[in-house]
C-alpha cells in the first residue's frame, strides 16, 4: 500500500514537472484584416488581379502570426507555377508573379499556402484568386485574307464568300463590329450580311453580290474589311481584304474594229482587186473565239453581193465581176461575223456590220497617144526657143560687124 502511495505521488510529480517544462505549441495562422465582415485575412483569398499584372514586382504581402512567436516559414504547395515568395521574414511574405496571368487561359487560380512554425505539421490554407480580363486580343479573321473566283454569269443575290471573325476577350473587350468598304468603288456591288453570336464575340459574315458581274467591264474587286472590338479603354481592330476575281464566260458577241467601212471602186477596176477588209473580234476578252465572215442577204438595201466575195477567214472583200456603167452608184453590203464554237457547248454568237461601196465612173486609163503629143509639143517648143536664141545671136554679130566697118 505504501509502495502504491509513493508511486502515485511520483506520477503526479512527474505530471507537474512535465507541465512546467514542456508547454503545448500552437500552429501559426494568417492575421485577420481589421474591419472585414465576413472576416478576411492577409492571405490574398478572393483577390482579383488584372491579367496584365507584371511579372516580378511584389503584388501582395502575406501576414501570419504564431502564438508561440515561432519563426514562420511561408511556402506554396499549389500555385507555384504562377506565384512565388519573393522574400519573407518571420511573419511577412512578399508575393510576386513568376509567370504572366492570362485570362484567356485561366480565369482563376487555386493556391495552397503552407505556414510552418517548425513545431507543428505545416498549416495549409487553400485560397482562390481571380484574374481580370483586359483587352489584349485583337479580333481575328479566320482563314484571312480571302480570295474567291466568281463567274460573271452568277445571279445577283449570290453569296460569294462566308467567313468567321472572333475575339477571345470577354465582355466588351470581345464584342466586335464589322464593316466593309470596296476599293475603287463604283457603286455598291457587294453587301455584308452578319450573324452575330449571342455574346457578340463571333460573327459569321456573308458577302453577297448585289448585281451580276461583268468580266468585260471589271475583272477584279477588292473589299477592305475591318473588325473592331468594344474594349473599354482601348479598342483593337484588325483589317483584311477579300479579293473577288471575276471569271469570264462566253456571253459577248464579236465586235467590229475600224468601222465605218467605206470603199470607192471604179467601174473599170479589174476583177480580183481587193476592195476593203473588215475585222471583228470576240468580245469575251479572256477566251476569244475565232470568227468567220459571210455576206448576208439584206433585201432592205441595195445589197447585191454578186459582184463581190469575202474571204471567210480574213474578212477581205474582192471584186469578182467586171463592173460597167450600169453598176455606178452605192452598194451596201451586210456582213456577219460568226464566232466558231469548237467545243459546241454553247450557241454561236454573231454580229453584223455594213460596208458602203461607191462605184464611180472609170478612172482615166493611161493614154499613150496624149503622151506622144505632149512629147512632140515639148520638143517643138525647145526647138523654137533654140532657134530664137540663134537668130538673136546672129543679129548681134551682124550689128557689131557693121559698126567695126
Ligand atoms: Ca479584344
Ligand atoms: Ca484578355
Ligand atoms: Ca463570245
Ligand atoms: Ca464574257
Amino acid at each position: 500500500m505504501a509502495i502504491f502511495q509513493l508511486s502515485s505521488n511520483t506520477a503526479l510529480l512527474l505530471l507537474v514537472v512535465t507541465a512546467v517544462t514542456t508547454h503545448a505549441n500552437s500552429p501559426p495562422s494568417f492575421v485577420a484584416i481589421p474591419g472585414t465582415n465576413p472576416t478576411k485575412y492577409y492571405n490574398m483569398d478572393r483577390d482579383r488581379y488584372s491579367e496584365d499584372t507584371p511579372v516580378g514586382p511584389v503584388i501582395y504581402t502575406l501576414i501570419a502570426s504564431d502564438p508561440d512567436n515561432d519563426a514562420i516559414v511561408f511556402g506554396i504547395q499549389t500555385g507555384s507555377d504562377y506565384f512565388g515568395v519573393a522574400s519573407q521574414n518571420n511573419t511577412h511574405a512578399r508575393i510576386n508573379l513568376v509567370k504572366p496571368l492570362d485570362y484567356e487561359t485561366a480565369t482563376q487560380h487555386q493556391i495552397i499556402w503552407t505556414l510552418n512554425d517548425g513545431n507543428n505539421i505545416p498549416v495549409e490554407t487553400d485560397i482562390t484568386i481571380y484574374v481580370v480580363d483586359v483587352n489584349d486580343n485583337a479580333p481575328l479573321f479566320i482563314g484571312a485574307p480571302y480570295t474567291v473566283a466568281v463567274t460573271e454569269n452568277e445571279h445577283a443575290g449570290t453569296t460569294v464568300l462566308s467567313f468567321n471573325v472572333t475575339d477571345i476577350d470577354s465582355g466588351a473587350n470581345g464584342r466586335i463590329t464589322l464593316s466593309m468598304t470596296e476599293k475603287n468603288s463604283t457603286g455598291d456591288v457587294f453587301s455584308l450580311s452578319q450573324h452575330v453570336s449571342s455574346d457578340g464575340r463571333t460573327i459569321l459574315a456573308d458577302i453577297i453580290m448585289l448585281m451580276k458581274l461583268n468580266f468585260e467591264a471589271r475583272v477584279l474587286y477588292e473589299l477592305l474589311i475591318v473588325v473592331k472590338d468594344d474594349g473599354k479603354d482601348t479598342q483593337l481592330t484588325s483589317t483584311t481584304t477579300a479579293t473577288i476575281n471575276v471569271v469570264d464566260v462566253q456571253d459577248e458577241p464579236p465586235y467590229w474594229i475600224g468601222e465605218p467601212y467605206i470603199a470607192l471602186v471604179y467601174d473599170t477596176t479589174p476583177v480580183n482587186t481587193s476592195i476593203i477588209t473588215v475585222f471583228a473580234t470576240d468580245g469575251d476578252e479572256s477566251q476569244k473565239r475565232p470568227v468567220e465572215y459571210e455576206f448576208v442577204d439584206d433585201s432592205s438595201s441595195n445589197s447585191s453581193v454578186n459582184d463581190f466575195s469575202i474571204n471567210t477567214l480574213t474578212g477581205e472583200i474582192f471584186l469578182v465581176r467586171q463592173l460597167s456603167n450600169n453598176s455606178l452608184g452605192e452598194r451596201r453590203l451586210k456582213i456577219m461575223a460568226n464566232e466558231i464554237d469548237e467545243s459546241q457547248d454553247s450557241n454561236d454568237t454573231s454580229s453584223t456590220t455594213y460596208v458602203e461601196i461607191t462605184i464611180l465612173p472609170g478612172a482615166p486609163e493611161h493614154d499613150e497617144t496624149s503622151d506622144d503629143i505632149s512629147a512632140f509639143v515639148a520638143t517643138a517648143i525647145t526647138i523654137l526657143i533654140v532657134g530664137v536664141i540663134a537668130v538673136v545671136v546672129m543679129a548681134l554679130c551682124v550689128y557689131h560687124a557693121k559698126e567695126n566697118v
